[in-house]
Formats: C-alpha cells, sequence, structure tokens
C-alpha cells in the first residue's frame, strides 16, 4: 500500500477499505521509535519527549545505543534474529521504569517504550492467572466456562463490564456471556453485525492478540514525521499496540459511552472464534504484562473450549455414525441406494440429524422421505445448486430463498435450509436435506442497517448512534446447520461413493470376468471346429459308407444305430456351428421364436437315443408347459445340456427320475429339470456353471463347458439359471429367460 498521507474519513467508502495499520496516530499510554534496520531512529512520535526526555526531532536519525544502552542494542540484535511481537525488555539507566518491546516494519523496526509493571505486582498477578486455570476446567459446558471466564477477567482487570463475544459463521457477534457492573444495562444475548468490526480490524488479532484503547476521548500523538524517510510512505505500525484507533472506531466508542476497553482474541485452530470485551467508562490503562497475561488467560479460555466444543462435536458424530453404519448396511445387502436412504422403516437419512425433509436423486431416479419440493422443483433445485457448490462439491444454505430468489414463498418457507452433496460427476446426482422455517427473533444492540450519516450536505461512512436494543424477526431462514451434521452428511455421502465405486468395480469385475469367459469361449469353440470337425467328418463318412455299401448284410438294429450316427453326426456339426456362433455375442444372430418345450425334449432324447443309453430312466415332462421363446439353435441346446446332465448324473440312481415342469412366479416362468441323481454340494452352486469346472472325476464323461453354455444362453436371452441341489439328493436346474411378452 502507498500511502503518503493517511486518507480522510469522509473519503473512506467502505470500513473495510480504511488502512488502519498506517494510522500514524499513537495512544498516549507510551511512545514509538521507528528505526532502519539497523535501529537508527527514523521517525518517532510527538509525545517522545514525555517518556525519553527527548523530542521526536531531536531524537530523528540518533543511534539506539546513543539513546539507551549499548547492552539495549546488544539485546535488540539478538531479539532481531526470531523477531516475535511479544518480546520486552526492560531499559536502564535514566528509563529504567520502561519497557522495550520490538516489533517489525516492511524496512526496519518499531520500538513501543511504555512504563513497566511493578515486579511485585507482576508476580501476585501471575499467581492467581494461575489460578484461574483450575476453575475454567471444571466447568460443565460452554456457558458454563464462558460465564466463569467472564468473571474470572472482571475480578482480575476491574472493568466495568466484561463480555464474551462469539462470532458466527457471518462475523456477526453475539455476546454470550457478560459480568458487568450492577447499574449498567445488560447486553448478554444481543447481536453485533459483522460491520462493527472490520474484516481488516479481525486481521490484526492474529498477530496482535490484545488491543487496548487506554483513552477514547484524548489526542494522540503524531508520528513525526508522518512519513517514514526513507519509503516517503506512512509506515505499517500494526506492530505495536501503541498505535492509536481509527476514528470510525473511536466514533462507536463515544456513541456507546465507553471510555477504555480491551479486546483479547480467542483463536481456536487458526481461527478468531471470538473476543474476551472489557469496557470501562473511565480511562483506564492496562500495561504491557498485565495485557500479556490476558493472552495466556484467553489461551487458556481458549483451550477449554476446543476441549468443550470437540467433545460435544464427537457425541453428536458418534451418535450419527451409528445411524450412517446402519443406513449403509442395509444398503450394501439390498444393492439398493435409494431404497436404504429413504425407507419408512428403520434409519433413514432422516435419522443423522434434525431435518424435515431428504432427497436422493440417482441412476436417473429421485426418491424422497418426508417433506421435499415437488419433482420439478426439486430437479431446478438440483441443477442451480450444482451450481452454487462451485469447486466444492457441497453448498449449504439457511435461506434458499437468498441463493434462489425464483422460489416461492410457500417453498421457501417449507425448504428454507438446504443441505446440498454432489454425488458423482453427474450433474443430477445429488443427497439433499431440508429443513423447515424457523422464525426467529435476533435482539440487535442497535439497529444495524443504521450505518451512515446524513453530514450536512454529504452521506459519509458512520457508526450507528443508538445501541438500544433492535428487534428483528427473521423469516425464510431454518434452523442452521451445525459443522457436526455436515460432516455427519458428508460422511454419508462419502460412504455412497465408495459404495458406488466398489459396485461400480464389482461391475467391472464381471464385465472381465464375462470377457475372459468369451476369450475361453472362443478358444474352445475355436478348438471345437478344428480339432473336432475333422474326425466327426470322418465318422459321419464311414457311416455314409456303411449305410450305402453295406446296408444289405446290416440288420434292423444295425441300420437303426447308422442312421442315428449320421443324424449324430449331423446334429453334432450344427451344434458346433452354434458354440461358434456364441463365442462372439455380437457376431450371434438371435432368431427369436415360440418352441414346444414338450416336443423339444422329445426331440433331444431321441436324437440322444436316450431310450437306449438309458433305459431305467423315467422322464416326466408337463403336460401344460409353456411354450419358451428364444432361438431354436440355443434353446434346444439349453435344454439338450440340461437334460442330457439329468440324464447322466442320475444313471446310477436306483429308479432315476427326470422332471421337466415350470413355476409360473408373478414375474417369470421358471423352468426347471430335476432329477435324483447324485447331486453336488450346496457351496458349489454358482461355481457349477465356471467354464471347465467339473465336479465329478471321469467317472462320467464331459467336457465341462455344458452348463457354462447354458449359461451363457440364458444371459443372452436376459434371463437367469441357478442350481439348487444337496450332495446325494439330485439337483435341479431352474432358469427363466425374457419373454418379450411379458
Ligand atoms: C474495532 N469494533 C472493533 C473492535 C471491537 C468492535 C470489539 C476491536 C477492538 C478494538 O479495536 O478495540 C466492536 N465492541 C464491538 C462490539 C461490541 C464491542 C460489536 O464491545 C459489542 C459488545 N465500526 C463500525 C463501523 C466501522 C467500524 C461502521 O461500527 C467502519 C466504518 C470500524 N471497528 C472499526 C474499526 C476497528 C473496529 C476500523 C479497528 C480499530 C483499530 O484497530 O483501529
Amino acid at each position: 500500500m502507498n500511502l503518503t498521507k493517511y486518507p480522510k474519513i469522509e473519503s473512506i467508502n467502505k470500513c473495510e477499505d480504511e488502512p488502519i495499520a498506517f494510522y500514524p496516530q499513537v495512544q498516549g499510554h507510551g511512545c514509538l521509535l521507528v528505526t532502519d534496520e539497523n535501529f537508527v531512529i527514523q521517525q518517532a512520535s510527538s509525545n517522545a519527549e514525555e517518556f525519553l526526555g527527548q523530542s521526536a526531532t531531536d531524537l530523528q536519525y540518533c543511534a539506539i545505543e546513543q539513546v539507551f544502552s549499548k547492552e539495549v542494542l546488544q539485546e535488540l540484535n539478538h531479539w532481531k534474529k526470531d523477531p516475535v511481537p511479544f518480546k520486552a525488555y526492560q531499559l536502564d539507566g535514566n528509563h529504567s521504569s520502561l519497557l522495550c518491546i520490538p516489533g517489525t516494519t516492511a524496512v526496519g523496526y518499531l520500538l513501543s517504550i511504555e512504563s513497566n509493571i511493578d515486579a511485585s505486582e507482576h508476580n501476585n498477578f501471575q499467581q492467581k492467572i494461575l489460578s484461574v486455570f483450575g476453575s475454567l476446567s471444571q466447568t460443565r459446558n460452554l456457558n458454563d466456562l464462558t460465564q466463569k471466564a467472564a468473571q474470572q477477567f472482571k475480578d482480575l482487570l476491574s472493568y466495568d463490564r466484561v463480555m464474551i463475544y462469539q462470532f458466527d459463521e457471518c462475523w456477526n457477534g453475539n455476546v454470550i456471556a457478560e459480568v458487568k457492573n450492577e447499574e449498567l444495562e445488560p447486553w448478554l444475548g444481543l447481536q453485533y453485525p459483522a460491520s462493527d468490526i472490520p474484516t481488516n480490524a479481525r486481521k490484526l488479532f492474529h498477530r496482535q492478540r490484545v488491543r487496548s484503547i487506554s483513552n477514547v476521548q484524548e489526542d494522540y500523538a503524531s508520528m513525526i514525521p508522518v512519513a517514514h524517510p526513507q519509503t516517503n510512505e506512512l509506515t505499517n505500525i500494526s506492530d505495536t499496540d501503541l498505535r492509536g484507533s481509527s476514528p470510525f472506531h473511536i466514533e462507536y466508542l463515544n456513541n456507546m459511552g465507553v471510555s477504555a476497553t480491551l479486546s483479547c482474541a480467542i483463536i481456536l485452530n487458526d481461527e478468531l472464534w471470538g473476543l474476551i470485551a472489557c469496557h470501562h467508562y473511565s480511562p483506564k490503562t492496562m500495561l504491557y504484562h498485565t495485557r500479556q497475561s490476558c493472552v495466556l488467560l484467553a489461551d487458556m479460555l481458549a483451550a477449554q473450549i476446543t476441549e468443550k466444543e470437540s467433545k460435544s462435536y464427537l457425541e453428536n458424530i458418534e451418535k450419527a455414525t451409528e445411524v450412517r453404519s446402519s443406513i449403509i448396511s442395509g444398503i450394501s445387502q439390498k444393492w439398493d441406494l435409494a431404497d436404504g436412504l429413504t425407507k419408512k422403516e428403520g434409519p433413514n437419512a432422516m435419522d443423522l440429524f434434525p431435518c424435515s425433509g431428504f432427497s436422493i436423486s440417482f441412476d436417473q431416479e429421485i426418491r424422497n422421505i418426508g417433506q421435499v419440493p415437488e419433482r420439478a422443483i426439486l430437479q431446478r433445485i438440483i441443477l442451480e445448486l450444482q451450481d452454487q457448490c462451485g469447486e466444492k462439491d457441497f453448498y449449504s444454505t439457511d435461506c434458499l430463498k437468498d441463493v434462489l430468489p425464483w422460489i416461492n414463498e410457500e417453498n421457501a418457507r417449507k425448504f428454507s435450509g438446504v443441505l446440498f452433496y454432489k454425488i458423482s460427476k453427474s450433474k443430477d446426482e445429488a443427497a439433499i436435506w431440508f429443513r423447515q422455517e424457523q422464525i426467529k427473533t435476533i435482539e440487535w444492540g442497535g439497529n444495524p442497517n443504521q450505518g451512515k450519516l446524513s453530514n450536512e450536505n454529504q452521506i459519509r461512512l458512520s457508526p450507528r448512534k443508538s445501541f438500544d436494543k433492535w428487534s428483528e424477526e427473521v423469516k425464510f431462514t431454518s434452523i442452521s446447520w451445525k459443522k457436526h451434521e455436515k460432516a455427519s452428511a458428508m460422511a454419508l455421502v462419502q460412504d455412497l461413493r465408495n459404495l458406488i465405486v466398489s459396485k461400480y468395480g464389482e461391475i467391472s469385475n464381471l464385465n472381465r470376468q464375462l470377457n475372459s469367459l468369451n476369450k475361453e469361449l472362443e478358444s474352445f469353440s475355436y478348438s471345437v471346429s478344428h480339432d473336432l470337425r475333422g474326425p466327426l467328418r470322418g465318422i459321419d463318412g464311414f457311416a455314409q459308407i456303411l449305410m450305402e455299401d453295406y446296408a444289405d448284410v446290416l440288420d434292423e438294429y444295425g441300420k437303426e444305430s447308422l442312421k442315428i450316427i449320421i443324424n449324430s453326426a449331423d446334429k453334432m456339426n450344427s451344434l458346433m456351428d452354434d458354440i461358434l456362433s456364441y463365442s462372439g455375442l455380437s457376431k450371434t444372430v438371435k432368431i427369436d421364436d415360440f418352441h414346444d418345450v414338450n416336443s423339444l425334449c422329445q426331440e433331444i432324447m431321441r436324437d440322444n437315443n436316450t431310450q437306449k443309453y438309458y433305459p431305467n430312466t423315467e422322464v416326466s415332462i408337463s403336460t401344460d408347459i409353456p411354450k419358451i421363446y428364444g432361438d431354436k439353435a440355443m434353446i434346444y441346446q439349453l435344454f439338450s445340456n440340461l437334460l442330457l446332465n439329468a440324464f447322466k448324473y442320475s444313471s446310477k440312481s436306483e429308479s432315476p427320475l427326470i422332471e421337466v415342469g415350470y413355476e409360473d412366479t408373478d414375474e417369470h416362468i421358471v423352468y426347471y429339470i430335476k432329477d435324483n441323481g447324485i447331486g453336488f454340494k450346496e457351496e458349489y452352486a454358482q461355481k457349477i456353471f465356471g467354464i471347465f469346472s467339473r465336479l465329478v472325476k471321469d467317472e462320467y464323461k464331459g467336457t465341462g463347458v455344458g452348463l457354462a453354455i447354458v449359461q451363457r444362453i440364458v444371459y443372452r436371452h436376459n434371463g437367469q439359471v441357478w442350481a439348487e441341489s444337496k450332495e446325494g439328493e439330485g439337483a435341479t436346474f431352474k432358469f427363466y429367460i425374457q419373454n418379450p411378452a411379458q
């Protein structure tokens, strides 16, 4: 900031714009020296003579060891290596009642010269402070704690009024604890607007933790010269507590009737949480060591507040975590995200914290519980709040009307508070909690809207004149979303995202498995076509020759056998074609139609001469079994594989029995093929469909592909297949496939 002189207050339009750090005025309880980097004085406050016996003009360009002693210079040179803002050095010689408190500027240093406290008084004070710690740590809650702290400050410092002032998220402040002289009007519970302590003033508290104004009515000493001779600019003197207070703030305090103040920052996690604000109705100076002890007290208070806040935060989080994990475990079991969050019975998203409604928009579906806006409005809210999120993935408001002015009054009341979380990159996927309006009355310490002052012919910025209680009814606003509530909502959303990702992972895993299944099938069918087609052609050709040349030598049984061989070779050929066509899903052309299951099974049995090979097996096919819809070749193979398996694996039973039937569930016709054969262990029910997975040894012939093909055919027809069995008690294979008519 390049300032050669301080701006006139009439020219300042915004409190934030006032360059308070450069205010070249010094309070009367000390004097200020501005030095270059070698501690040669460049500027001094006009009251220097009172403290140092030399005028400001005489002091200019004096080396510091000329004013004090070589030892002081040595100490300052030592301090320079680590220029912390809270070190104080006792001066010697003529100045032994004074302290020198160094600070930094852009091009050198500041030396604040103040009266020293009496050593015994200081020790006494330190003793008292130690006992404060014990009493603060014994409090039960935040109210109790802050009230106790205010009382301790009052006892120690004897200000007329001591308040604990807490900032809200908009930097408005509330008086949450107060101890005052009886005759004073109480300010407890009053709220003050953020503009009363502008950003620039709040910022200063991070380095200068305590700020005292000894006498609101005094005339300040000026810096001589006003500008730094090396830079020709005003010096940033924010590192000294002697800096005079902004004319706006002085006007403010005058309007309040206050003569002296002490404000001490309560800082939690590097953020200004609040202030210990002390008022006195006559001038009052706090000496340096006392002020520094106040910083210690404020730190003790901050530690206790952190402890109390963390405890209650954790308690709330713990409660919400239980709800959250039960919601998430419900979802993981059923994999129905929307249902798990909105189901009426059992915990749902509304049980995390008090709210009036919840919506989840996911996977092109919106599901709600409680009171939520009607669909079209909700969709618009979702899209617009997505934009409000900006870089972040959540947005919250206590007053939706402020953000979305198009919302009508009824909705602005019903859905005043909104907690909005993106759940994916997709613009319409979000989780939203709603809260209805809660009309509240704010008791302001004076009408916060009375900021400007009409000053004869021009309007200038000015603090308000009256601090009388001014009530404001706040509408369209809900109870605000607490930190722990936002954290719990965020945690739930994070869980949802993880679930989605892991589910997505599962799906891509399945896809990978399917791909490898495809590849296996492809290589299998390739080998079928090349390795088996040759021998098959041989069998077929040989059977044809037998038929043509030796028909007359063969008896009827021989002829019949030959026909079956030729027939089978034929069927096998086309089967191979079919298998080949399955290998690449996309390559397959399906020709779907209805097929009679009964005759299909008869055909299969005939083709495979089951009567001959399994003469003892009884086959029962439901007479009213519904037609099945699908590709003829595939359906043939589906039944063929299942039926022949049933023949094969029941062949060693005492009286083998195969049942082909169906169950009409509401959703599907479930076909089943049941046998009373060897069965398999229940735990293999899934594994059994894996390609080349054979549960039995060579006792039963097979390639281990049959059921894999079955599964593949069923999937190709958008159906499901599963098996039920117990070892030694037969097996039932059930499937349904999608019928377009259903
Ligand atoms: C500073 N205003 C402050 C400070 C407090 C308040 C605590 C910081 C302490 C200090 O510098 O002494 C306000 N004091 C309060 C409030 C209570 C209280 C709310 O006791 C309630 C009980 N102030 C205005 C306007 C402007 C303004 C309109 O009202 C600006 C145009 C400015 N306030 C202002 C400035 C400072 C200030 C500039 C910093 C003063 C400084 O450090 O120079």
